[in-house]
C-alpha cells in the first residue's frame, strides 16, 4: 500500500507520523471519507471543500492548495492501481509539543489513505439495519460544531459503543435539546406520507451523501422538508433511511424494539437506492485525465 504523506508517496511501513503530531494527541485535525466508484472519484470537489471548510473552522492552515490535495488524492489511487475505492484524506495540526497550545505547531501535516472498501453492511442493505437511539447527546454547534469533520471523533465512538452493547448495527443521535441529529457517521431521513424529512444541519455533519440523497429524491418528485424531528417521528415513520460515504443508502428496519414500517425496506428507500448507485456509477472526478 502506497500511502500520500506531506508530498511524499511512501510504503505503508514508512508512513509515520511522530507522537508529538497533535492530531495523535488531542484530535487536533480534521479529515474526509471519499469513495471513488470505477475510475471516478464522486463528489470530490465537495469533499475537497468540506475539508478545507473544517480546516478553516479550526484556524488550521492546510500547507497545500485544493488542486494539489485534488492531485495528489488522485495520484494516491493511481499509484495503489484502484479504480473503486474508499479515500481518507487527513490533515493534522502537527508537531508540537506536549501543551495543547496550537501556535507550537509549525506546520500542518497531510496524509492520504486509499483502501478498497466494499458495502459496509452486507446483508443489511435487504434486511435493514437495527437503530438504537442514544443517551448520549450529539455535540451542540456551541462546543464543537458537527459540521467540523475532526479528528475528534470521541462523541460519536462512545454513540457507537452504547448502540453495540444495545444489540444495534448503527447509533441514533439526539441533540442537547433532544431533536434529532444524525448517527454515529451518517444521516438520517424519515419516510412519512410519501415526504421524507430530515434534520437541518446545524446539529449533524452536511453529509455529502446527504446533498446527493435529497437531489436524488427532489429529481424523482418526492417532496422533501428539513425540519426538527423527535422520538416520536423515528418510532412511527413509514420508512428510516440512513446515508453516508461509507454506508452509502441503507433502511433501518427496527429501532428499540419497535419494528420501523412494515419492517422491511420501504418502497421509497429501494426506489433512492437504486437511484444512488446509479449516480454513483455514473459521475465524478477522473482519476486518469484524458
Ligand atoms: N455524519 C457523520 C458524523 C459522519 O462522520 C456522515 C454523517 C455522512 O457524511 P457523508 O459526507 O459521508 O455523506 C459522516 C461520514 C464509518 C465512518 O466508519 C463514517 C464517516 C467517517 C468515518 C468513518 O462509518 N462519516
Amino acid at each position: 500500500m502506497i500511502i500520500y504523506k506531506d508530498g511524499n508517496y511512501l510504503p505503508e511501513e514508512q508512513a509515520r507520523i511522530s507522537v508529538f503530531d497533535h492530531g495523535f494527541l488531542y484530535g487536533d485535525g480534521v479529515f474526509e471519507g471519499i469513495r471513488c466508484y470505477n475510475g471516478r472519484v464522486f463528489r470530490l470537489k465537495e469533499h475537497i471543500d468540506r475539508l478545507y471548510d473544517s480546516a478553516k473552522t479550526i484556524d488550521l492552515q492546510c500547507p497545500i492548495t485544493k488542486e494539489e490535495m485534488t492531485e495528489a488524492i488522485c495520484e494516491t489511487l493511481r499509484r495503489n492501481n484502484l479504480t473503486d475505492a474508499y479515500i481518507r484524506p487527513i490533515v493534522t495540526r502537527g508537531v508540537g509539543d506536549l501543551g495543547l497550545d496550537p501556535r507550537k505547531c509549525k506546520v500542518a501535516s497531510v496524509i492520504i489513505v486509499a483502501v478498497t472498501w466494499g458495502a459496509m453492511y452486507g446483508d443489511l442493505y435487504e434486511k435493514g439495519l437495527r437503530g438504537v437511539t442514544v443517551s448520549i447527546r450529539r455535540n451542540p454547534a456551541e462546543c464543537l460544531p458537527p459540521n467540523v469533520k475532526s479528528l475528534n471523533y470521541l462523541n460519536n465512538i462512545l454513540a457507537k459503543i452504547e448502540a453495540n452493547y444495545k444489540g444495534g448495527d448503527e447509533a441514533i443521535f439526539f441533540d442537547t435539546n433532544g431533536y434529532l441529529s444524525e448517527g454515529s457517521g451518517d444521516n438520517l431521513y424519515i419516510v412519512k406520507n410519501g415526504e421524507i424529512l430530515t434534520p437541518p444541519t446545524l446539529n449533524n455533519l452536511r453529509g455529502i451523501s446527504r446533498m446527493v440523497l435529497l437531489e436524488i429524491a427532489r429529481a424523482h418528485g418526492i417532496p422533501v422538508k428539513e425540519q426538527n424531528l423527535g422520538y416520536f417521528d423515528i418510532y412511527t415513520a413509514d420508512e428510516l433511511i440512513c446515508t453516508g460515504t461509507a454506508a452509502e443508502v441503507a433502511p433501518i428496519t427496527w429501532v428499540d424494539g419497535r419494528t420501523i414500517g412494515s419492517g422491511k425496506p420501504g418502497p421509497v428507500t429501494i426506489q433512492l437506492m437504486a437511484a444512488f448507485k446509479t449516480v454513483t456509477a455514473n459521475e465524478g472526478y477522473p482519476i486518469n485525465k484524458k
